[in-house]
């Protein structure tokens, strides 16, 4: 908890179902979580109400043997009508759930962007499958969509089970292995959201976070052409250093960098690393340090996660880090 909130600080960005930026994210809000919180509310005010009652009224004489029999009726029927009105209210419940569901699952309007995202230990990697095979590109750790089109996520799982969420967008949808979920929104307003991983995966689990980020078309254009560009050549004599450290060293056995030899597929795509807010899934800011620390020591950010340590020499750790930069 003190995590989430840690870096819910660090990282703003919101995760919230009472912020919803499309059509269903609002269904949810409008039909289920507001009408349940008001119902909560009513219940909790007529219990504590009956409590406080029951406390200070006037006890009155205890009852003698043959009594009238009216106060138990009495109680039998308060009993009875707080059944029917809790059936009722439950019944109520169940038929608005089934309704936002199939309004929520039906699928996008037409020309949905397809994008498949998958749940590893412990981050995410997103791949836009939209147009010809050829322009397919691969992120890690944030969703950028387009607002005002449909998006189809397709989400999968290669280990254990993950949940993907992202409250401002919609329900929780779990990622399977050997098993595909589809999940349907659109973002009706630019922001940038959180996302967490909603279902306990493994010892990281709390450190499997990620960014939304919806933006006005042709920005989005803008960031999908960028994308689909292989890793620029690097142009100082540092960063060039630094790819042939890189290329040299373990790195492209997990790592993929488009437009060069390394092809790993174990870590994150690191093609456009630069242009990433977050790295290790929402753990640490994409800054110079943090990048540095979580080359050489990812244990000591994340136990337990997939990417060994690196006992790089200071040149060779600043040659890697100026390479990395150049990967916008
Ligand atoms: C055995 C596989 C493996 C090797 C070798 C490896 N990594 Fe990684 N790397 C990973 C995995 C897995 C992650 C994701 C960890 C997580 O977030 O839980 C990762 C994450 C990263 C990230 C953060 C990416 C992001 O978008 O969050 C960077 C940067 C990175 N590695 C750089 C390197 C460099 C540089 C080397 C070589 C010195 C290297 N890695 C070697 C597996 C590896
Ligand atoms: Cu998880």
């Amino acid at each position: 908890m003190t995590l989430l909130l840690q870096q819910a600080l660090q990282f703003p960005g919101r995760l919230s179902a009472l912020a919803p930026t499309g059509p269903e994210a609002i269904l949810i809000r409008d039909w289920l979580w507001r009408p349940m919180y008001a119902t909560a509310l009513v219940t909790y005010v007529l219990v504590v109400g009956a409590l406080l009652w029951a406390a200070f009224r006037r006890r009155s004489a205890p009852a003698e043997e043959g009594a009238p029999e009216g106060p138990k009726r009495r109680l039998g029927l308060g009993v009875g009508i707080a059944t029917a009105v809790t059936t009722v209210v439950l019944f109520v419940f169940l038929v608005a759930t089934m309704q936002v569901s199939r309004a929520t699952t039906t699928g996008p309007g037409p020309n949905p962007i397809r994008i498949r995202v998958t749940g590893h230990q412990w981050w995410w990697e997103v791949e836009y499958r939209d147009a010809r095979q050829d322009q397919w590109f691969t992120t890690a750790n944030e969703l950028h969509l387009p607002v005002g089109r449909p998006a189809e996520l397709e989400l999968v799982s290669p280990d254990v089970i993950h949940s993907f969420w992202a409250p401002n967008i919609h329900t929780k949808l779990d990622l399977i292995p050997g098993h595909e979920n589809l999940m349907r929104f659109q973002a009706d307003s630019a922001g940038v959201f959180r996302g967490q991983c909603a279902e306990f995966c493994g010892a990281q689990h709390g450190k499997m976070a990620f960014q939304v980020v919806a933006q006005p078309p042709d920005s989005f254009a803008a960031w999908e052409s960028r994308q689909r560009q292989p890793a620029p050549e690097p142009a100082d004599s540092l960063a060039r250093r630094g790819r042939d450290v890189f290329m040299g060293g373990s790195c492209p056995l997990c790592h993929t960098v488009q437009g060069t030899g390394a092809g790993g597929r174990l870590g994150p795509d690191l093609t456009h690393l630069a242009g990433r807010r977050t790295i290790a899934a929402g753990t640490l800011p994409n800054t110079r340090g943090a990048l540095a620390g979580w080359i050489v020591n990812p244990q000591g950010v994340k136990p337990g996660a997939k990417m060994p340590p690196n006992p790089l020499s200071p040149d060779d750790l600043q040659a890697i880090l100026a390479y990395l930069e150049t990967l916008k």
